[in-house]
């Protein structure tokens, strides 16, 4: 099938999602075409498979915000038009659902019926779409989608909840792909980061409020107390100047590594012991499911989908959100006794398996051949 993924090509999860997912079908045999405003972080080389059209945006003095949908669309319009696309599958909502939709109007007209998959990630949902300035503009593209998919039942019970919803939610859930984490490579050089006898505890995010990072400090800071440890903090975001003063303000500076961001997440997975995600809400938590698929057992809060992912007393333990002292509590619990910690270890990574590629790739085709089949009964 000749498919076009409109994602954000940044290091958030449903980029990572969407292009993971366009690889993955082009190993498979279809055609897809990223359309988005640079080429995404972790899309390697293209092929005859692999193809990437950027959305520009002529800048004009008249226009106080660039009108990126109407690029979008129109970029969309040409694109399907010029490669005979069969399927659009816009991840996040806003604004590529209802740019997706405008593009299959104009499509219309040309008597091209051209179905649209709208995935929900989250924040699409929880922290940005039910703003008021936005919340008809998303119902609107949900309920124009020809089938809609969210990555956890969480997300989907939230979105029936807070928009007046008239369409089928599937859930699919984030999926991991286990040859990237098989670890060819033989330098899982944990000494680069920390002495023998010290633990490695790993966070990786975009940095932002809803990550809840001084949480992930103050855990560290009362682990560090009875464990000799390294915290990694792998990613960038508003929230990483403040971490990095928060760090010093308790002493823990020469403890604290920061990365910046990152495309090989699996060779700083490979040498980490534990995984802090005390985030205030997260749709499902892939950066959760990449760690345990690395062999990493998991300390998170219980907010959202993470519980679909991290299993209670089996890969990790799970908290209220910022319930420090207990995460605290449960990471020392599992840092102190190596063998405790190599058995939840090989749970996270047990559970992460039934989240590989090949479990959830022929959903995504069912889906898409549901949609296909059905273009020409399509609402407009
Ligand atoms: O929060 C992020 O890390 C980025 C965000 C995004 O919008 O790209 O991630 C969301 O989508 C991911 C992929 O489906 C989910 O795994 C994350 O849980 C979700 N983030 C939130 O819900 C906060």
């Amino acid at each position: 099938m000749k498919i076009a993924i409109v994602c954000y090509p940044t290091f958030g999860g449903s980029g990572v999602v969407a292009t993971e997912l366009g690889i993955a079908l082009a190993e498979r045999g279809h055609e897809i075409h990223f359309v988005t405003y640079q080429q995404p972080v972790r899309l390697g080389l293209l092929n005859n498979n692999i193809h990437f059209h950027e959305v520009h945006v002529p800048e004009y003095p008249l226009f106080r915000y660039q009108p990126y949908e109407l690029a979008l669309s129109s970029k969309l319009v040409d694109t399907i038009k010029h490669y005979g696309i069969e399927l659009l599958h816009v991840h996040y909502a806003i604004p590529h659902a209802y740019a997706g939709y405008m593009a299959k109007k104009m499509l219309k007209e040309e008597h091209i019926y051209i179905p649209m998959i709208t995935t929900l990630h989250g924040t699409d949902i929880t922290l940005v779409g039910n703003h008021p300035f936005y919340k008809s503009a998303v119902t609107f593209s949900i309920n124009k989608s020809d089938v809609v998919t969210s990555v956890s039942h969480d997300l989907k019970q939230k979105t029936l909840q807070i928009f007046n919803v008239n369409n089928e939610i599937e859930v699919i859930p984030n999926f991991i792909d286990p040859t990237k984490y098989s670890n060819t490579f033989t330098d899982c050089q944990r000494s680069l980061m920390a002495s023998d006898g010290e633990k490695i505890i790993t966070h990786v995010s975009n940095f932002r409020k809803v990550k809840r990072i001084p949480d992930v400090i103050n855990v560290f800071h009362q682990v560090q107390k009875q464990i000799p440890s390294k915290l990694i903090m792998v990613g960038e975001g508003p929230e990483k100047e403040k971490a990095e003063l928060q760090c010093e303000r308790l002493g823990v500076e020469e403890k604290v590594l920061f990365l910046g961001n990152s495309n090989e997440i699996d060779r700083i997975l490979c040498f980490s012991d534990l995984f802090l995600l005390p985030s205030e809400t997260e749709s499902f938590g892939l950066a959760a499911l990449e760690a345990m698929a690395n062999k990493v057992a998991v300390i998170s809060s219980n907010t959202g989908g993470i519980p679909e992912v991290n299993q209670q007393g089996v890969s990790g333990f799970l908290s209220d959100v910022g319930n420090v002292d207990e995460m605290a509590k449960n990471a020392v619990y599992l840092l102190s006794d190596d063998k405790r910690l190599e058995g939840y270890k090989e749970n996270a990574q047990k559970i992460s398996k039934e989240f590989e590629i090949k479990n959830i790739l022929p959903l995504y085709e069912d889906v898409y051949e549901k949609a296909y089949n059905s273009r020409f009964k399509n609402s407009y």
